[in-house]
Protein backbone atom coordinates (compact mmCIF):
# COMPACT_ATOMS: atom_id res chain seq x y z
CA UNK A 1 0.00 0.00 0.00
CA UNK A 2 1.34 3.47 -0.86
CA UNK A 3 1.91 5.89 2.36
CA UNK A 4 -1.36 8.12 1.81
CA UNK A 5 -3.71 5.29 1.66
CA UNK A 6 -3.51 5.07 5.84
CA UNK A 7 -3.57 7.71 8.22
CA UNK A 8 -1.14 5.59 10.86
CA UNK A 9 -2.55 7.12 14.61
CA UNK A 10 0.42 5.28 16.52
CA UNK A 11 2.88 2.02 15.34
CA UNK A 12 3.41 0.59 19.00
CA UNK A 13 0.36 -0.18 19.28
CA UNK A 14 -0.22 -0.39 15.84
CA UNK A 15 -3.67 2.13 15.53
CA UNK A 16 -4.41 3.03 11.40
CA UNK A 17 -7.16 4.09 9.27
CA UNK A 18 -7.66 4.07 5.89
CA UNK A 19 -7.81 7.80 3.73
CA UNK A 20 -11.62 8.32 3.25
CA UNK A 21 -11.66 8.01 -0.19
CA UNK A 22 -10.07 4.57 -0.58
CA UNK A 23 -12.83 3.51 2.12
CA UNK A 24 -16.03 3.22 -0.01
CA UNK A 25 -14.13 2.28 -3.28
CA UNK A 26 -15.83 -1.16 -2.74
CA UNK A 27 -18.49 -2.81 -0.39
CA UNK A 28 -16.48 -5.15 1.05
CA UNK A 29 -13.62 -3.55 2.26
CA UNK A 30 -9.88 -5.20 0.83
CA UNK A 31 -7.87 -6.00 3.98
CA UNK A 32 -5.16 -4.08 3.28
CA UNK A 33 -7.41 -1.04 3.79
CA UNK A 34 -9.16 -2.38 6.86
CA UNK A 35 -8.69 -0.26 9.86
CA UNK A 36 -6.67 -1.85 12.54
CA UNK A 37 -7.03 -0.71 16.30
CA UNK A 38 -5.13 -2.60 18.90
CA UNK A 39 -4.55 -1.92 22.31
CA UNK A 40 -1.38 -3.60 23.07
CA UNK A 41 1.18 -5.52 20.85
CA UNK A 42 0.07 -7.88 18.30
CA UNK A 43 0.31 -11.56 19.92
CA UNK A 44 1.96 -14.68 17.88
CA UNK A 45 -1.08 -17.51 19.06
CA UNK A 46 1.77 -20.13 18.23
CA UNK A 47 1.19 -24.29 16.86
CA UNK A 48 -0.07 -24.90 19.70
CA UNK A 49 -2.90 -22.74 20.05
CA UNK A 50 -6.13 -24.00 21.46
CA UNK A 51 -9.63 -22.09 22.33
CA UNK A 52 -11.21 -22.73 25.86
CA UNK A 53 -14.97 -22.72 26.55
CA UNK A 54 -15.45 -22.65 30.15
CA UNK A 55 -16.76 -20.92 32.99
CA UNK A 56 -21.00 -21.49 33.51
CA UNK A 57 -20.85 -24.44 31.38
CA UNK A 58 -22.04 -28.42 32.03
CA UNK A 59 -18.59 -29.59 29.68
CA UNK A 60 -16.01 -27.43 29.15
CA UNK A 61 -14.12 -27.69 25.56
CA UNK A 62 -10.65 -27.07 24.57
CA UNK A 63 -10.81 -26.67 20.45
CA UNK A 64 -8.10 -26.38 17.92
CA UNK A 65 -8.79 -24.47 15.05
CA UNK A 66 -8.90 -27.61 13.18
CA UNK A 67 -11.76 -29.27 15.63
CA UNK A 68 -13.54 -26.14 15.84
CA UNK A 69 -13.51 -26.58 11.53
CA UNK A 70 -14.78 -29.74 11.60
CA UNK A 71 -17.07 -30.40 14.52
CA UNK A 72 -19.25 -27.02 13.95
CA UNK A 73 -21.17 -25.91 10.83
CA UNK A 74 -19.44 -23.44 8.68
CA UNK A 75 -21.25 -19.34 8.75
CA UNK A 76 -20.28 -16.19 6.72
CA UNK A 77 -21.79 -13.04 7.79
CA UNK A 78 -20.87 -9.72 5.98
CA UNK A 79 -20.96 -7.45 9.16
CA UNK A 80 -19.31 -3.98 9.49
CA UNK A 81 -17.18 -3.85 12.46
CA UNK A 82 -16.84 0.49 14.00
CA UNK A 83 -14.78 1.31 16.68
CA UNK A 84 -17.06 3.15 19.42
CA UNK A 85 -14.51 6.46 18.90
CA UNK A 86 -14.76 6.37 15.23
CA UNK A 87 -14.93 10.29 14.18
CA UNK A 88 -13.34 11.15 17.45
CA UNK A 89 -11.35 14.02 15.10
CA UNK A 90 -14.76 15.76 14.92
CA UNK A 91 -15.20 16.07 18.89
CA UNK A 92 -12.10 17.82 19.08
CA UNK A 93 -13.02 21.45 18.23
CA UNK A 94 -15.45 21.56 20.93
CA UNK A 95 -13.23 20.48 23.33
CA UNK A 96 -9.99 18.00 23.51
CA UNK A 97 -11.16 14.56 24.43
CA UNK A 98 -9.04 11.67 25.52
CA UNK A 99 -7.64 8.62 22.33
CA UNK A 100 -6.30 8.90 19.18
CA UNK A 101 -8.38 11.50 16.71
CA UNK A 102 -9.65 9.01 14.20
CA UNK A 103 -10.86 10.59 11.30
CA UNK A 104 -14.39 8.86 9.31
CA UNK A 105 -12.20 5.76 8.75
CA UNK A 106 -12.01 3.61 11.77
CA UNK A 107 -14.90 1.54 10.27
CA UNK A 108 -14.42 -1.48 7.90
CA UNK A 109 -16.73 -4.52 6.18
CA UNK A 110 -15.81 -8.02 6.04
CA UNK A 111 -17.82 -11.51 5.04
CA UNK A 112 -16.54 -12.82 8.02
CA UNK A 113 -16.88 -16.77 8.35
CA UNK A 114 -16.90 -19.25 11.02
CA UNK A 115 -18.75 -21.26 13.95
CA UNK A 116 -21.80 -19.42 15.65
CA UNK A 117 -20.69 -19.15 19.13
CA UNK A 118 -24.47 -20.24 19.84
CA UNK A 119 -23.79 -23.86 18.32
CA UNK A 120 -20.18 -24.23 20.55
CA UNK A 121 -22.33 -22.82 23.60
CA UNK A 122 -25.00 -25.37 23.08
CA UNK A 123 -22.47 -28.10 22.81
CA UNK A 124 -20.32 -27.09 26.41
CA UNK A 125 -24.11 -26.76 27.62
CA UNK A 126 -24.65 -23.63 29.38
CA UNK A 127 -26.05 -23.83 33.37
CA UNK A 128 -28.80 -21.81 34.61
CA UNK A 129 -27.67 -18.97 36.10
CA UNK A 130 -25.06 -17.71 32.29
CA UNK A 131 -25.98 -14.15 31.60
CA UNK A 132 -22.93 -12.69 30.02
CA UNK A 133 -20.21 -14.30 27.28
CA UNK A 134 -16.23 -13.38 27.94
CA UNK A 135 -14.07 -12.86 25.42
CA UNK A 136 -10.06 -12.98 27.14
CA UNK A 137 -7.69 -12.78 24.66
CA UNK A 138 -4.24 -13.23 24.01
CA UNK A 139 -2.59 -9.91 23.82
CA UNK A 140 -1.90 -7.36 26.63
CA UNK A 141 -3.43 -3.98 27.08
CA UNK A 142 -0.95 -1.04 27.47
CA UNK A 143 -2.96 1.35 28.99
CA UNK A 144 -3.89 -0.78 31.65
CA UNK A 145 -0.67 -2.36 33.17
CA UNK A 146 -0.12 -5.10 30.56
CA UNK A 147 -3.50 -6.48 31.45
CA UNK A 148 -5.09 -9.88 29.05
CA UNK A 149 -7.64 -8.08 26.71
CA UNK A 150 -10.91 -9.53 27.49
CA UNK A 151 -14.67 -7.96 27.56
CA UNK A 152 -18.06 -9.28 27.46
CA UNK A 153 -21.68 -9.18 25.62
CA UNK A 154 -25.08 -10.74 26.95
CA UNK A 155 -25.81 -13.83 26.59
CA UNK A 156 -28.75 -13.31 24.54
CA UNK A 157 -26.11 -11.52 21.90
CA UNK A 158 -23.78 -14.23 22.31
CA UNK A 159 -26.83 -16.63 21.05
CA UNK A 160 -27.47 -14.70 18.22
CA UNK A 161 -27.33 -16.44 14.72
CA UNK A 162 -24.79 -13.78 13.54
CA UNK A 163 -22.71 -13.95 16.54
CA UNK A 164 -19.18 -15.95 15.14
CA UNK A 165 -16.05 -17.03 15.82
CA UNK A 166 -14.23 -16.34 13.15
CA UNK A 167 -11.35 -17.97 11.36
CA UNK A 168 -11.26 -16.22 7.87
CA UNK A 169 -12.12 -12.25 6.77
CA UNK A 170 -13.09 -11.86 3.26
CA UNK A 171 -12.20 -16.06 2.21
CA UNK A 172 -8.74 -15.43 3.72
CA UNK A 173 -7.35 -17.02 6.48
CA UNK A 174 -7.73 -13.80 9.54
CA UNK A 175 -4.46 -11.62 9.47
CA UNK A 176 -2.52 -11.40 12.31
CA UNK A 177 -3.71 -7.87 12.90
CA UNK A 178 -7.07 -8.80 12.72
CA UNK A 179 -7.37 -11.61 15.47
CA UNK A 180 -5.42 -14.87 13.84
CA UNK A 181 -6.14 -17.85 14.43
CA UNK A 182 -9.95 -16.98 15.83
CA UNK A 183 -11.91 -13.74 16.86
CA UNK A 184 -14.92 -12.80 18.13
CA UNK A 185 -17.55 -11.00 15.00
CA UNK A 186 -20.16 -9.18 17.15
CA UNK A 187 -22.19 -7.71 14.23
CA UNK A 188 -24.49 -4.70 15.24
CA UNK A 189 -21.89 -4.25 18.22
CA UNK A 190 -18.85 -1.87 18.67
CA UNK A 191 -16.03 -3.36 17.26
CA UNK A 192 -14.29 -3.59 21.13
CA UNK A 193 -16.72 -6.28 21.50
CA UNK A 194 -15.07 -8.62 18.68
CA UNK A 195 -12.04 -9.87 20.51
CA UNK A 196 -9.28 -11.11 18.09
CA UNK A 197 -7.06 -14.16 19.35
CA UNK A 198 -9.54 -15.20 21.39
CA UNK A 199 -7.52 -17.33 24.16
CA UNK A 200 -10.81 -18.35 25.74
CA UNK A 201 -14.89 -18.07 26.06
CA UNK A 202 -15.88 -17.86 29.36
CA UNK A 203 -19.39 -18.19 29.94
CA UNK A 204 -20.67 -15.84 33.61
CA UNK A 205 -23.63 -14.54 35.49
CA UNK A 206 -21.87 -11.08 35.44
CA UNK A 207 -19.69 -9.10 32.84
CA UNK A 208 -16.33 -9.18 32.47
CA UNK A 209 -13.90 -7.82 35.05
CA UNK A 210 -11.59 -6.63 32.54
CA UNK A 211 -10.79 -2.68 32.75
CA UNK A 212 -11.53 -2.46 29.21
CA UNK A 213 -15.04 -4.12 29.95
CA UNK A 214 -15.79 -1.89 33.12
CA UNK A 215 -14.22 1.15 32.27
CA UNK A 216 -13.26 1.91 28.88
CA UNK A 217 -15.79 1.95 26.13
CA UNK A 218 -18.72 3.72 27.96
CA UNK A 219 -20.87 6.66 27.58
CA UNK A 220 -20.60 9.33 30.32
CA UNK A 221 -22.29 12.31 30.78
CA UNK A 222 -20.79 15.74 29.21
CA UNK A 223 -20.01 16.78 32.56
CA UNK A 224 -17.96 14.10 33.43
CA UNK A 225 -14.24 14.60 33.25
CA UNK A 226 -10.74 12.42 33.81
CA UNK A 227 -10.66 13.63 37.34
CA UNK A 228 -14.29 13.59 38.28
CA UNK A 229 -15.04 10.07 36.78
CA UNK A 230 -16.95 7.58 38.27
CA UNK A 231 -17.42 4.57 36.08
CA UNK A 232 -20.61 3.27 37.38
CA UNK A 233 -22.23 6.40 36.05
CA UNK A 234 -21.44 5.14 31.97
CA UNK A 235 -23.62 3.33 30.02
CA UNK A 236 -21.85 0.22 27.99
CA UNK A 237 -21.23 0.43 24.42
CA UNK A 238 -22.72 -2.14 22.71
CA UNK A 239 -25.17 -1.01 20.47
CA UNK A 240 -23.88 2.39 18.39
CA UNK A 241 -26.36 5.13 17.60
CA UNK A 242 -26.70 5.83 13.42
CA UNK A 243 -23.74 7.61 12.19
CA UNK A 244 -22.68 8.30 8.55
CA UNK A 245 -19.73 10.03 6.47
CA UNK A 246 -18.62 11.86 3.53
CA UNK A 247 -15.57 9.96 2.04
CA UNK A 248 -15.47 11.90 -1.83
CA UNK A 249 -14.82 14.63 -2.10
CA UNK A 250 -12.10 15.69 0.42
CA UNK A 251 -11.89 19.08 1.63
CA UNK A 252 -10.35 21.98 -0.31
CA UNK A 253 -10.71 22.88 -3.90
CA UNK A 254 -13.30 20.76 -6.28
CA UNK A 255 -13.98 21.45 -9.69
CA UNK A 256 -16.99 23.50 -10.51
CA UNK A 257 -20.36 21.84 -12.14
CA UNK A 258 -21.48 18.32 -11.48
CA UNK A 259 -19.39 16.94 -8.62
CA UNK A 260 -19.58 12.83 -7.35
CA UNK A 261 -20.10 12.84 -3.63
CA UNK A 262 -19.87 9.20 -1.81
CA UNK A 263 -19.80 7.94 1.49
CA UNK A 264 -20.90 5.73 4.20
CA UNK A 265 -23.74 5.55 6.73
CA UNK A 266 -24.07 2.79 9.59
CA UNK A 267 -27.08 2.08 11.58
CA UNK A 268 -25.88 -0.98 13.63
CA UNK A 269 -28.46 -3.55 13.91
CA UNK A 270 -30.80 -1.21 12.04
CA UNK A 271 -31.40 -0.58 8.67
CA UNK A 272 -30.34 2.46 6.97
CA UNK A 273 -33.77 4.27 5.68
CA UNK A 274 -32.12 7.40 4.10
CA UNK A 275 -29.70 9.59 3.59
CA UNK A 276 -29.64 13.64 3.18
CA UNK A 277 -26.88 15.24 1.56
CA UNK A 278 -27.07 19.25 1.67
CA UNK A 279 -24.73 21.32 -0.56
CA UNK A 280 -25.37 24.72 1.74
CA UNK A 281 -24.74 23.87 5.11
CA UNK A 282 -27.76 21.80 6.03
CA UNK A 283 -30.16 24.31 5.19
CA UNK A 284 -31.62 22.58 1.61
CA UNK A 285 -30.86 18.61 1.39
CA UNK A 286 -31.27 15.96 -1.51
CA UNK A 287 -31.60 12.23 -1.29
CA UNK A 288 -28.88 9.73 -1.83
CA UNK A 289 -29.02 6.56 -3.66
CA UNK A 290 -27.92 3.57 -1.24
CA UNK A 291 -26.27 0.49 -2.00
CA UNK A 292 -26.92 -1.56 0.79
CA UNK A 293 -26.88 -5.12 2.57
CA UNK A 294 -28.05 -6.52 5.83
CA UNK A 295 -28.78 -4.84 8.90
CA UNK A 296 -25.16 -6.13 9.74
CA UNK A 297 -23.53 -3.86 6.74
CA UNK A 298 -23.02 -0.40 6.44
CA UNK A 299 -24.79 1.11 3.59
CA UNK A 300 -23.05 3.08 1.11
CA UNK A 301 -24.09 6.32 -0.73
CA UNK A 302 -23.68 8.34 -3.80
CA UNK A 303 -25.30 11.29 -5.36
CA UNK A 304 -24.59 14.25 -7.78
CA UNK A 305 -24.51 17.38 -6.88
CA UNK A 306 -23.77 20.68 -8.65
CA UNK A 307 -22.19 23.25 -7.24
CA UNK A 308 -21.46 26.66 -8.82
CA UNK A 309 -17.99 28.50 -8.14
CA UNK A 310 -17.46 29.50 -4.49
CA UNK A 311 -17.11 28.13 -0.87
CA UNK A 312 -19.96 25.25 0.06
CA UNK A 313 -20.48 23.39 2.82
CA UNK A 314 -21.11 19.65 1.73
CA UNK A 315 -22.86 17.79 4.98
CA UNK A 316 -24.10 14.10 5.04
CA UNK A 317 -27.23 12.68 7.99
CA UNK A 318 -28.69 9.43 7.76
CA UNK A 319 -31.69 8.12 9.10
CA UNK A 320 -32.46 4.99 10.56
CA UNK A 321 -35.71 2.46 10.07
CA UNK A 322 -36.95 3.98 13.35
CA UNK A 323 -36.48 8.06 12.32
CA UNK A 324 -33.69 8.41 13.98
CA UNK A 325 -31.36 10.74 13.18
CA UNK A 326 -27.69 12.41 13.57
CA UNK A 327 -27.48 15.54 16.00
CA UNK A 328 -26.30 18.61 13.92
CA UNK A 329 -23.77 19.91 16.31
CA UNK A 330 -20.61 17.93 17.51
CA UNK A 331 -21.20 19.72 20.78
CA UNK A 332 -24.25 17.26 21.39
CA UNK A 333 -22.28 14.40 21.49
CA UNK A 334 -19.44 15.37 23.49
CA UNK A 335 -17.70 13.31 26.18
CA UNK A 336 -14.23 12.93 27.24
CA UNK A 337 -13.43 9.65 26.45
CA UNK A 338 -14.45 10.84 22.46
CA UNK A 339 -17.01 8.33 22.10
CA UNK A 340 -19.97 8.05 19.75
CA UNK A 341 -19.21 10.93 17.58
CA UNK A 342 -22.14 11.08 14.90
CA UNK A 343 -22.98 15.40 14.40
CA UNK A 344 -23.51 15.68 11.16
CA UNK A 345 -20.39 15.04 8.97
CA UNK A 346 -19.19 18.26 7.15
CA UNK A 347 -17.22 19.02 4.80
CA UNK A 348 -15.82 22.75 3.79
CA UNK A 349 -15.35 23.01 -0.35
CA UNK A 350 -14.34 25.47 -2.99
CA UNK A 351 -15.46 24.87 -6.47
CA UNK A 352 -13.53 26.36 -9.09
N1 LIG B 1 -7.75 -8.83 21.65
C1 LIG B 1 -8.13 -7.64 21.18
N2 LIG B 1 -9.29 -7.55 20.53
C2 LIG B 1 -9.71 -6.36 20.05
C3 LIG B 1 -8.95 -5.19 20.25
C4 LIG B 1 -7.70 -5.31 20.92
O1 LIG B 1 -6.95 -4.35 21.11
N3 LIG B 1 -7.33 -6.56 21.38
N4 LIG B 1 -9.45 -3.98 19.81
C5 LIG B 1 -10.91 -3.92 19.67
C6 LIG B 1 -11.42 -2.71 19.07
S1 LIG B 1 -11.57 -1.35 20.08
C7 LIG B 1 -11.87 -2.68 17.78
S2 LIG B 1 -12.59 -1.29 17.16
C8 LIG B 1 -11.73 -3.86 16.89
C9 LIG B 1 -10.90 -3.51 15.67
O2 LIG B 1 -10.74 -4.63 14.86
P1 LIG B 1 -9.68 -4.59 13.67
O3 LIG B 1 -8.37 -4.11 14.21
O4 LIG B 1 -9.63 -5.97 13.11
O5 LIG B 1 -10.23 -3.61 12.65
O6 LIG B 1 -11.09 -4.94 17.54
C10 LIG B 1 -11.43 -5.11 18.90
N5 LIG B 1 -10.88 -6.33 19.38
MO1 LIG C 1 -12.67 0.25 18.94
Amino acid sequence: MPQDTMLVHGLTPYNAEPCLPHLVKAFRTPEALFYSRNHGIMPDAGPGYRLHVGGLVRAPLDLSVAALQSRFAHHSVVATLQCAGNRRADLQPVKPTLGDPWSAGAIGTAEWTGARLADVLDVAGLDSDASDVAFESLDLVADHGDTPYAVSIPLAKAMAPEVLLAWAMNGHPLACKHGAPLRAVVPGYAGVRSAKWIAAVTVRSSPADSPVQRQDYKLLPADVTAETVDWERGAVINAMPINSAICVPASGAVAAGAILVRGWAMASARMVARVDVSSNGGLTWQQATLEQGTQWAWTLWQITLNLDPGNHELVVRAWDDAGQTQPAEAAACWNFKGYLATAWHRVPVTAR
